[in-house]
């Protein structure tokens, strides 16, 4: 099975976070592509960078669907393109946010998110709306950091993240933790073994979906809104997203 791994932010050091993540998640003979965009933001920590990112997200799924990859993982926790880049895909697609608060809830009646900046919890807290997970999301964190920040060895990140956690554990009657982050890929064992409760990141969780996904012989479904886009010309820089007409396949 392969699989495509997709940073939607340009830094390189983080993707190399994720594949490290990803090929540590994956089963021996699961294939682990991981890459990012050349073009877009270098973090996602808006609306605007989700949208702008979602370009490069969709140009990885084009060229991932020419290699066979078999599913997809998006990882930002914002989901970025995510039901475009199922309409494109065959295989299945899952954000790390949507399948680390899925995951979660299987292992603990409330989970509380601890993500980057301030702003990032009101997208956080959209997207649990959207999944039907806001009853099991219990509180939604911050630490005050830029994504960047997580890059950084000199910015405490790990133990803010942390103190972060013990409080969501302390205070928020959660069963478990999700971390917001991709950037936050290589914390979730340490985490867990510090405060005792499970502490899911998505990219690991992302992994194993798409495995189980793939082994029940299950493919994003072409009847509906998820069927591949309607072909049509694109015009000016955006014209080679114009897609082919083609027999939709079930
Ligand atoms: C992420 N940004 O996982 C998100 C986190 C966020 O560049 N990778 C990013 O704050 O939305």
């Amino acid at each position: 099975m392969r699989i495509k791994i997709i940073n939607p932010n340009t830094t390189e050091s983080m993707t190399a976070k994720i594949r490290a993540a990803a090929v540590a998640a994956a089963a021996p003979g699961t294939e682990v592509i991981a890459c990012n965009p050349t073009r877009g933001p270098v973090s996602i920590e808006s609306h605007y960078d989700e949208a702008v990112s979602a370009i490069g997200v969709l140009d990885e799924i084009h060229r991932g669907e020419a290699e066979g990859c078999d599913g997809y993982v998006i990882a930002c926790f914002g989901d970025p393109g995510l039901l475009a880049a199922r309409e494109l895909a065959r295989g299945p697609v899952v954000g790390i946010a949507e399948a680390a608060m899925h995951v979660a809830s299987l292992v603990a009646t409330g989970f509380s998110i601890v993500t980057t900046l301030q702003r990032s919890r009101i997208r956080a807290a959209h997207l649990a709306q959207a999944y039907g997970m806001a009853g099991f999301c219990r509180k939604i964190r911050a630490v005050d950091l830029a994504v960047l920040d997580l890059e950084d060895p000199g910015s405490q990140s790990t133990a803010r993240i942390s103190q972060e956690c013990a409080r969501a554990v302390e205070q928020d009657g959660c069963g478990a933790i999700v971390l917001g982050c991709a950037g936050m890929a290589d914390l979730a064992g340490q985490i867990s073994r510090q405060l005792g409760v499970p502490v899911v990141e998505g990219v690991s969780a992302g992994v194993k979906l798409i495995e189980t996904l793939v082994g029940l012989g299950l493919r994003t479904s072409k009847h509906g809104d998820l069927d591949f886009p309607p072909a049509k010309p694109y015009v000016g820089d955006l014209s080679g997203f114009a897609l082919k007409p083609r027999r939709t396949e079930r």
